[in-house]
């Protein structure tokens, strides 16, 4: 199915396994750079690669969240690439040369290419076996006997491989839509888009299927995904000052601690904490172990404290993380208290985190009720706890705001990504 296959080499480089009966032998190399990509290809190609297309990756890990790249190529051998030129893949070059890296636009449709070639192409191939059997094994018919021939009989019993047809495409797509647990709204609409779908004609098996489904949920989706934004940092005497707010237990402290870590370890931004949630027992104690463990200054403004203080304690800081108390999405009294006390702040950059692992409810209750605190920001929680990701359409589609960042796990720093679009639909769609 897959025409490309990843093998994990030494160091940054992975290497791919080379062409197969059914694929059109794309390898993928990915490196830190062009010329460690193109290091390896000449290592294992010799002259005789053409590069077929090539695109900056964030990399993984904290370094990711600065905006770490890779680079990553397919290559292939000669003769597919020229055939690849002279045919339908005139198009896929033609993408390649323009719009940013990250655009999910550029990545999908040659996915899509992929499999509508390959369906196309097992098309012909059952067609030419049929008429391979139709000339060789068919016996003469006498006239004189109701007993059909034997090929003939076979081909009555086997069930005729399943058809892309429009009907049956939509109902897969419903099913897909129905396991990742989206809500009738969205439901309506990617239905509704996935009808106007003119399908290719011809027998494909249920994963091809499956995946066809699945890439035109991504294409229908794509344009509605909103803007990723990472956080930046401000400068010394006009640092860039970052409130988490959210529901209670969503992980805003630990999120904190996973953002700071690469900007200060990493990048060397001169990063700052202030605290508002005097609330909660402990709520103090587990920001100030992260800053001493981190080696930040920490501000604690308890109530009735004026936020300005600590904000001009660390004017000498270029990112300051704000801290708050987690509050219900239901406890309209405590949200206007919470922006109240975020109102001594003059630039400010508020980031709503989302659980993932909450009911869509919860979920779509606090992207609405925190609206009272003018959110810039979205960022989704406990990826890793979460069985279904349906929801989102709703959280965009309501919230109407960016996304930053996407959290996965316990690990302070690494369980957390900077949101990109491939992500997000991939998310939507039921990956991790
Ligand atoms: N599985 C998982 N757990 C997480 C993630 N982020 C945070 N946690 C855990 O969730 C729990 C609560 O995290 P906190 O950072 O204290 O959450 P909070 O939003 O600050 O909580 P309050 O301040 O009480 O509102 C802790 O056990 C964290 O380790 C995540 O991405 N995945
Ligand atoms: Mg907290």
């Amino acid at each position: 199915m897959n025409h490309t296959k990843t093998l994990q080499g030494k160091g940054t480089s992975a290497l791919a396994a080379n062409r197969g009966d059914e694929g059109i032998g794309l390898v993928r190399i990915e490196a830190k750079n062009l010329e460690g990509a193109l290091a390896v290809i000449r290592e294992r190609f010799g002259d005789d690669a053409g590069v077929v297309h090539t695109r900056v990756l964030r990399r993984s890990g904290v370094r990711g969240l600065l905006g770490g790249t890779s680079v990553e190529v397919f290559v292939s051998d000669r003769e597919s690439v020229d055939a690849w030129r002279r045919g339908s893949f005139a198009d896929l070059q033609a993408e390649e040369s323009g719009g940013p890296a990250s655009s999910p636009s550029r990545e999908e449709p040659s996915a899509l290419q992929l499999i509508l070639e390959k369906v196309e192409a097992r098309v012909a191939e059952v067609a030419r076996a049929q008429r391979e059997q139709e000339s060789q094994g068919a016996l003469p018919r006498t006239g004189l006997s109701s007993e059909k021939a034997p090929e003939s009989r076979a081909a009555e019993e086997t069930p005729p491989p399943p058809t892309i047809d429009d009907t049956g495409l939509v109902s897969l797509i419903s099913g897909l839509l129905d396991r990742n647990g989206f809500s009738e709204e969205s439901r309506k609409w990617i239905l509704e888009e996935a009808r106007k779908i003119d399908s290719p004609r011809g027998n494909a098996d249920q994963e091809e299927l499956q995946l066809l489904a699945r890439l035109h949920v991504g294409e229908i989706i794509r344009p509605k995904l909103p803007p990723v934004v990472p956080i930046v940092p401000g400068e010394v005497g006009r640092p860039k000052v970052v409130a988490l707010v959210g529901p209670t237990g969503v992980g805003k402290t630990t999120t904190i601690a996973k953002l700071a870590s690469p900007f200060h370890l990493i990048e060397g931004d001169k990063v700052g904490f202030i605290t508002l949630d005097t609330y909660r027992i402990g709520a103090v104690d587990q920001l100030r172990r992260y800053a001493d463990i981190l080696g930040v200054p920490l501000r604690v403004v308890g109530p009735g404290e004026k936020i300005s203080e600590a904000l001009a304690a660390l004017s000498d800081r270029e990112l300051i993380f704000v801290d708050t108390a987690g509050r219900s999405q239901k406890d309209a009294t405590r949200l206007t208290q919470l922006r109240d006390s975020l109102s001594g702040i003059g630039e400010l950059e508020i980031h709503l985190c989302l659980s993932l692992a909450s009911s869509p409810e919860a979920i779509l209750g606090a992207v609405d009720s925190f609206k009272v605190l003018d959110y810039d920001c979205l960022i989704i929680t406990k990826l890793d706890e979460a069985y279904r990701h349906g929801v989102l359409p709703d959280v965009f589609r309501n919230a109407e705001t960016p996304v930053s960042y996407i959290t996965c796990g316990q690990e302070v720093p690494d369980d957390i990504r900077p949101a990109t679009h491939q992500a997000l639909e991939a998310l939507i769609l039921g990956d991790r």
